[in-house]
């Protein structure tokens, strides 16, 4: 069977993960990829054995082999390349956040609507093993009635003030970071763990670093390099390290998180606990073969990931047998399984049910974000404004 053939704009930490993810479903064949000049291109393409390399995004859209495109690009370039994706005809998945806003959201969930291409992003926390077995145990009543969500999403890259990358440059990362950057997959964790919207929320956002000093040279996402010749020069910053973050959920469930990207230790800590009428559980990505179940009348429990005892929905996340560790790029992998699998079997973006999360759940993600920023400007609760529905 012919091979679905992939283009990839933008290499740095993200891009080269999704290219990972895909050469391991079997089906699809990265052919191009993309970046901010011809010389940039090529040295990736022969790094990571890639055929096609483009100094220009838009000779790769005009390229005929070219079905799906992935948009791996700093935030600032998210809307304009979604938008000519979308134009172009090809199928689209896209990093998160969307575009820099929930305007421009808006109008690239109905602009894909309109041509009916398949849309994703990339919210992957929602494709482990456990998170999907939660997810069934809830829907089946299993914990009860789930009264309280609550948890974290801690990090420590940018801890010192010395820490420096585009996702704090103005202008290029967005109004929002801490919240927009990982807050987004927070909030969309729990929706997909709960089935149910986060409609309103109270903010408290802070930046504990507010001066930050640029080193002349580009450090990478998660980069530790430090060099002893450096030179700085200092740039004020004006998004959020840290937020907290009381939510309430449409049926009333009460819930808070808090976001850091300045926690020593944490290094990509997303966790949540929920507290049902019955039973707790809690999870943590730092360790995701684990979930703890709580129990009032007996000794608590922890369920290690294992197909055979897992629900018959879950069971499609998991690929090895109890015991053979799955984590973070097997979880990436799944989502762009499900995401391949969707355009294979010809399905239809406007009527058919996707497991992946779409365009629709990132403009509903940019909308929380949005609420949120309000809410710490205003000191008050803000309803979450999706629009669309
Ligand atoms: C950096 O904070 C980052 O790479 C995020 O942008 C990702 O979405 C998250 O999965 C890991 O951390």
């Amino acid at each position: 069977m012919e091979k679905v053939k992939v283009g990839i704009i933008g290499t740095g930490f993200i891009g080269p993960t999704h290219i990972e993810a895909i050469r391991r479903l079997g089906f699809v064949e990265v052919v191009g990829l993309a970046e901010s000049s011809q010389a940039a291109a090529e040295k990736k393409a022969a790094e990571l054995g890639i055929p096609k390399a483009y100094g220009d995004y838009r000779d790769m859209l005009r390229d005929s082999e070219i079905q799906v495109v992935h948009n791996c690009t700093p935030n600032h370039l998210h809307f304009a390349i979604n938008k000519e994706i979308i134009l172009a005809g090809k199928h689209v998945l896209s990093e998160k956040p969307l575009a820099m806003s929930s305007e421009e959201s808006a109008e690239l969930l109905a602009l894909a609507k309109e041509h009916k291409v398949v849309h994703g992003v990339n919210f992957n926390y929602r494709q482990f093993p456990i998170v999907k077995q939660l997810a069934t145990m809830i829907k089946h009543g299993e914990l009860g009635k789930v009264n309280l969500v609550h948890g974290s999403y801690l990090q420590d890259w940018l801890l010192f003030e010395t820490d420096f990358n585009w996702r704090l440059a103005p202008g290029v990362g967005g109004k929002s970071r801490a919240v927009a950057d990982i807050g987004s997959h927070w909030c969309d964790t729990v929706q997909y763990v709960t089935g149910k919207r986060i409609v309103e929320v109270f903010a408290d956002l802070a930046t504990v670093i507010p001066v930050r000093k640029k080193s002349t040279s580009n450090v990478a996402t998660f980069g530790t390099q430090k060099a002893q010749e450096e030179t700085y020069e200092d740039v004020p910053i004006t998004t959020e390290d840290y937020a907290s973050v009381l939510v309430r959920f449409e049926d009333g469930t009460r819930g808070v998180f808090t976001v850091s990207q300045v926690s020593a230790g944490r290094k990509n800590r997303l966790s949540f606990e929920i507290n049902g009428s019955q039973h707790s559980a809690y999870w943590n990505q730092e360790e995701p073969e684990k979930l703890w179940i709580g129990y009032r009348d007996k000794a608590n429990e922890v369920l290690l990931a294992d197909p055979a005892l897992f629900s018959q929905e879950a069971r499609s996340a998991i690929h090895h047998p109890g015991g053979h560790n799955e984590g973070w790029p097997d979880a990436l992998k799944n989502g762009m399984l499900n995401f391949y699998t969707f355009i294979r079997e010809g399905k239809d973006p406007l009527h058919d049910q996707t497991n992946f999360a779409t365009f629709e759940d990132g403009h509903i993600s940019m909308c929380i974000t949005d609420a949120i920023l309000e809410s710490h400007q205003q000191q008050k609760w803000v309803k979450v404004q999706v629009g669309q529905e």
